[in-house]
């Protein structure tokens, strides 16, 4: 089998999508997901003008050796752009190999750990009546396990927190320029345990509750926050400290027992060294789509289970559906599976990649389907074109940039 074509394709049915497609001289064909957030054309870019070229002629089921020529081959290591579009060549190929066997994914990576895969979805209320609701309508569709974001009294928006709930789907439009949100780390880390408490007091003791921080606190002010949560019991604190400084989360972890998850916004298994081999996290945070693909992903996963930590696949709306199928198959297959994020998608996001993977009852499944089990309908795709769209910036009250 040979690769005769590798197309990229934008498209915005809500908020844009980056897919590869590479198409065999069998006809057999391949999507990867190549999405990353508010960058999206400098990966298109890259695929289309450098990648796309060297795949044409390539057999398609050298999956590891191509992987290993994009990522040494450029010389110009790492960083999420490379790594997005080398993910999608990844699981494409993965795609590819799958489908030519005529078996699911999950088949190839050694078959399926589990019966199915256990997710959290998102709560945010700018206050703790609007919160509550948001709360019982996550429980209402099953989700097992809530992620909780509230608003901070004194701040006009605050990560995780939609202006209002009905305006939830139209601000996953994002803007032309950035939000600007503001921020005062002493107001939030007074407020977040006092949301927590109620919430324990209202949804009792067993619901599972996850918190992210989104990188804006110090070490010292992370260890506070753990400590200050340990009476609501989460099940993890996310991204406390910024992501670059592995040696942070020492003094934080030295402070709680709060479990902690990380790397959302890592690329390699060099961003979690310290973090994996001194234990000081409970969760690897990655996406396929921005850690080169389900090949490197597995392989960290992997090297996480000697340290007892498990995996829990970024998996927000700016993942695509491509990108998602591809993380339930790791899902369902690797060991130290811990949780699946799973944010869902807009109607026409399903109509645009129509997938076998289904949702229910709180807990994801891959399906059957051989490959990824992921359709894209490229005249739908072609309908909704790129639209510029950034994420927010965070100041303090002084003007200044915050972490966001
Ligand atoms: C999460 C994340 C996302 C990111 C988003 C940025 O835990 O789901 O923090 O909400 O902010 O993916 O593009
Ligand atoms: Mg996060």
């Amino acid at each position: 089998m040979k690769i005769v074509d590798a197309k990229v394709v934008v498209t915005s049915p809500g908020r844009n999508f980056v897919t590869l497609k590479i198409t065999t001289d069998e006809g057999v064909t391949g999507l990867g997901d190549a999405t990353l957030n508010g960058r999206e054309l400098a990966v298109a870019a890259y695929l289309r003008d450098h990648v796309a070229p060297l795949l044409v002629g390539i057999d398609p089921h050298r999956v590891e050796d191509t992987w290993q020529s994009l990522y040494r081959g450029a010389y110009w290591r790492r960083g999420p752009v490379t790594m997005a579009a080398i993910a999608a060549v990844d699981v494409a190929l993965w795609d590819i190999k799958a489908k030519a066997a005529g078996l699911p994914l999950y088949q190839l990576l050694g078959g399926a750990s589990r019966e199915r895969v256990g997710t959290y979805g998102h709560a945010d209320g700018r206050d703790l009546p609007e919160l509550f609701d948001a709360i019982r309508s996550r429980l209402a569709e099953g989700y097992p396990a809530i992620r909780i974001q509230s608003g901070i009294p004194g701040l006009k928006t605050v990560y995780g927190v939609h202006s209002s709930p009905d305006h939830a789907e139209a601000e996953l439009h994002q803007q032309a320029r950035p939000v600007v949100e503001d921020w005062d780390t002493a107001a939030y880390l007074r407020h977040i345990p006092t949301v927590f408490e109620a919430v324990r007091n209202e949804f009792g003791p067993e619901l599972p509750l996850l918190h992210d921080a989104h990188h804006r606190l110090t070490p010292a002010q992370a260890a506070q926050l753990g400590k200050d949560l340990e009476p609501y019991r989460l099940f993890w604190l996310e991204d406390c400290t910024p992501a670059e400084n592995q040696e942070a989360l020492r003094l934080v972890r030295r402070h709680t027992t709060t479990p902690l998850a990380i790397g959302e916004v890592f690329n390699t298994v060099y961003d979690y060294q310290t973090l994996i081999t001194e234990q000081l996290i409970d969760y690897v945070r990655s996406a396929v789509t921005h850690f080169g693909g389900v090949s490197p992903l597995r392989k960290l996963f992997d090297f996480a289970a000697q340290y007892q930590i498990k995996s829990a696949i970024h998996g927000p709306e700016d993942i695509s559906p491509v990108g998602m199928a591809a993380a339930v198959h790791l899902d369902l297959a690797v060991h130290n599976f811990g949780i699946q994020e799973y944010a869902g998608y807009t109607p026409l996001t399903h109509e645009v990649f129509r997938h076998a993977f289904t949702f229910t009852d709180g807990h994801l499944h891959p399906g059957e389907a051989p490959g990824i089990g992921v359709e894209l309908n490229e005249e739908l795709a072609a309908a909704h074109p790129y639209e510029a769209a950034y994420l927010p910036v965070n100041r303090l009250r002084d003007g200044s940039v915050h972490d966001w």
